[in-house]
């Protein structure tokens, strides 16, 4: 079986993006992957967290891998700082990692700019504890949305790096993508990926929004010029392929497993009104039983799990280490 890896930081509300673009996919590919899903608490943490909020929210991200089905008996669930060789790696990749590869990461000039001088070295070091994730587990495979790309690239080439030096250790990563979904762009501004950082509540749809919230945002949601619904596959031309209405299509489509052409055909002769209307009961429909399912997992079973998940994590990531260790020539 192939060996699969990803992980979600708890920061922030996960938002349907999240969920299309990352956990959906992994619920079918823990069927025919040995698969690692890791909530990434010290990722998290490379920005400002309010520690209270950082545990709730850690907790709320395993309960969500759960909800969405996410299996504990078929993969395995934990916090990456549960294990501590993913520090001690990231610590030996450092070594390994050079500045002229850090920086060319898009995530972090991005996240800086906005925080200037006081930005962490965490921030900046950010892809090369991704690295140390992926490769402690040997794995082959990592499902991610497109924009974490450019970090599993770096993952390929600590790889590749360290075993030119060291002799042969980690085996080299592939990402990824799934083509629908892996981009939802944000509601109000289709030009940039729905993000859980956004400054707007109308960007993202949340994971736990109730009804209300999911049509008050829908209806908000901007739009193209022109009343009909069309879409095109023509990403060239800006006009034609109208972005907005796109990304809403494209969100429709995904949660209600009619092709974009279904939608379209459904739709001619009305308008926008009727087909957002719509369009937030679809999403409603997917997150209403999946909010049940959601608060009826308790704080305590989702702990038993975790802790049984850092107890296979750990076992296979020391054995990992020893050999790391061994190479580099730590005694
Ligand atoms: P932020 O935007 O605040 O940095 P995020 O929303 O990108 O956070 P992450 O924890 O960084 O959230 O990402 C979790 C997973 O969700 C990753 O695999 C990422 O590629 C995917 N993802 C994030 N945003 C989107 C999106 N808009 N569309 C599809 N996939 C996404
Ligand atoms: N940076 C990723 C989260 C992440 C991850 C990983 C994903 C941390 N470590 C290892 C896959 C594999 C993000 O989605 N923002």
């Amino acid at each position: 079986m192939q060996k699969l890896f990803s992980g979600v930081q708890p920061s922030g509300n996960l938002h349907i993006g999240n969920y299309l673009g990352a956990v959906k996919q992994w619920v079918t590919l823990q069927e025919q992957a040995e698969s690692i899903f890791c909530v990434v608490d010290l990722h998290a943490i490379t920005v400002p967290q309010d520690p209270e909020v950082l545990r709730k929210k850690t907790l709320e991200i395993a309960k969500i891998y759960l909800a969405s089905g996410i299996d504990p008996t078929k993969s395995t669930l934990f916090v990456q700082s549960h294990v501590a060789a993913h520090s001690e790696l990231a610590w030996i990749l450092n070594t390994v990692a050079r500045m002229g590869d850090l920086d060319k990461m898009t995530q972090y000039k991005d996240k800086s700019q906005k925080e200037g001088e006081t930005t962490s070295i965490g921030l900046y070091d950010y892809p090369v504890l991704m690295a140390a994730d992926i490769l402690l587990y040997d794995t082959e495979v990592v499902p991610v949305g497109d924009d974490q790309l450019q970090h599993i690239e770096l993952a390929r080439t600590l790889a590749r790096r360290f075993n030119e030096r060291f002799g042969e250790t980690f085996v080299v990563p592939e990402g990824r993508i799934q083509k629908e979904g892996a981009r939802i762009m944000g509601l109000d501004d289709p030009t940039k990926k729905m993000s859980k950082s956004a400054p707007s509540e109308y960007n993202y749809i949340s994971l736990t929004d109730d009804e209300a919230t999911v049509l008050r945002k829908i209806k908000k949601a901007v739009t193209d010029s022109g009343t009909d619904i069309t879409y095109s596959d023509d990403l060239s031309d800006a006009e034609a392929s109208r972005p907005a209405l796109r990304n809403l299509i494209n969100i429709y489509s995904l949660f209600s497993r009619k092709t974009p052409g279904e939608i379209v055909e459904m739709y001619a002769g009305k308008g926008y009104g009727d087909f957002k209307v719509d369009l937030a009961a679809v999403i409603s429909g997917f997150l209403t039983p999946f909010q049940e399912r959601l608060a009826s997992i308790s704080d305590e079973e989702v702990k038993a799990i975790l802790e049984a998940g850092a107890v296979k994590a750990r076992a296979q990531a020391e054995a990992k280490m020893k050999q790391v260790r061994e190479r580099v020539g730590l005694l």
